[in-house]
């Protein structure tokens, strides 16, 4: 049976990535760190179901020493690398925090792998808020990137530090920069969540209205199911590599917005303000994803279109709103 480690395996990714695994038939191991709400955290993998599954070990992305110990117990095959502060917004207000964790968390899980157990396979995920300003339309794993927040900044100094460690010691290390991806496990402090969430519950009479940054900003969302799935297939390959993971379809925040509101039967126009005090320190307008290298060399392509996401993320919150027990 293979062994994976997946660090922030309480996230969206994490739960889907575990699903797929587990039906693999991987041993899970998802690494936990201490909170005092540890009893819920895993809510994300009781909703897919797979919560007695996974085996969870703990130990933190800032603390090498618990992350060595962890690697060297579990010797998984596999490691996926997904735990950050991954909050844009916040990496203003949390830049250290950001840094220390999105940026050097990664060179501990590196170096834990490097340290306790090279053989093994590792998954960096690295994302297309690197590429930040650079004005090229479509954005593939050759272009510049010119990033636009603190956490633009550390995802980009763990994209490097990976890619230096597969080059200076020929491990088996890849980094996936994936563009947007949402479900309904998405945290609800990122747009489209808080869109769907405010649609189910202005429907439900609960909300009067839905308060929105700047939603002329343009994003390339996709699945998070469809992306796991990518993670996936980049550490089956012989050669480790890089990827762009992408729909290469940019949508606005605004249209995106409307396809919620029009699947609850509402008109976005009555309910959503704009309010400059959510707008960001320096924005990134639009990212769209050139794909070609993971469909040609993965046989990778996404299978959900952003109508059907967005339709599952409102079913899901309304759901959420009616049973808020589950
Ligand atoms: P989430 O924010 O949903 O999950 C982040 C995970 O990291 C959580 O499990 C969290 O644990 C964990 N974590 C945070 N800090 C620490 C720490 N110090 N030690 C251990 N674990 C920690 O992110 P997603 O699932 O959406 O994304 C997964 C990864 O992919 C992230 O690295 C993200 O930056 C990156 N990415 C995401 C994209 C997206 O569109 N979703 C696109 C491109 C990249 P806890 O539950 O305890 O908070
Ligand atoms: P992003 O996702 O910053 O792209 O990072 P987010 O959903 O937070 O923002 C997308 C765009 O929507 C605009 N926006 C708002 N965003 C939020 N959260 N709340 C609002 O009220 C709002 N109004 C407008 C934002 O300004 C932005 O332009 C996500 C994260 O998952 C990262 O971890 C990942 O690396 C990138 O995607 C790729």
């Amino acid at each position: 049976m293979k062994r994976a480690l997946i660090t922030g395996v309480t996230g969206q990714d994490g739960a889907y990535l575990s699903q797929l695994l587990l039906e693999k038939g991987y041993l899970v191991y998802g690494l936990l760190r201490r909170s005092a709400s540890s009893d819920v955290i895993d809510g994300r993998l009781r909703w897919l179901g797979v919560a007695d599954r996974v085996k969870l070990v703990e130990g933190n992305l800032i603390d090498l020493s618990s992350l060595i110990r962890v690697v060297a117990d579990v010797r998984p095959d596999e490691v996926y690398n997904l735990a950050a502060q991954s909050f844009v917004k916040t990496s203003w207000d949390q830049p250290v925090l950001t840094a220390a964790v999105t940026g050097l968390g990664a060179v501990n899980a590196l170096e834990a792998v490097r340290i306790a157990h090279p053989a093994a396979r590792f998954y960096q995920a690295s994302s297309s808020e690197m590429y930040g300003k650079n004005r090229e339309r479509m954005l593939n794993e050759t272009t510049a990137c010119y990033p636009r927040s603190p956490y633009g900044i550390s995802k980009l100094f763990a994209h490097c530090m990976a890619i230096n460690y597969r080059d200076s010691f020929g491990l088996h290390i890849s980094s996936g920069i994936l563009f947007n991806h949402e479900s309904p496990l998405r945290g609800i402090e990122f747009v489209t969540r808080k869109v769907t969430d405010a649609v189910a519950r202005i429907k439900l009479g609960l909300q009067k209205e839905l308060r929105l940054g700047n939603i002329d900003t343009k994003r390339d969302w996709g699945h998070a199911r469809d992306y796991v799935r990518a993670m996936w297939l980049m550490l089956q390959q012989n050669e480790p590599g890089d990827y762009v993971v992408a729909t290469g379809c940019a949508t606005s925040v605004r249209e995106m917005c409307a396809i919620a509101f029009d699947y609850a039967g509402l008109s976005m126009d009555e309910y959503v303000v704009v309010d400059p005090a959510l707008f960001r320190p320096a924005e990134v307008d639009v990212l769209i994803g050139d794909s070609t290298k993971a469909r040609r060399k993965l046989g990778w392509e996404p299978t959900v279109t952003l109508e059907e996401m967005i339709h599952e993320m409102v079913d899901a919150d309304l759901e959420r709103l009616k049973r808020p027990a589950r």
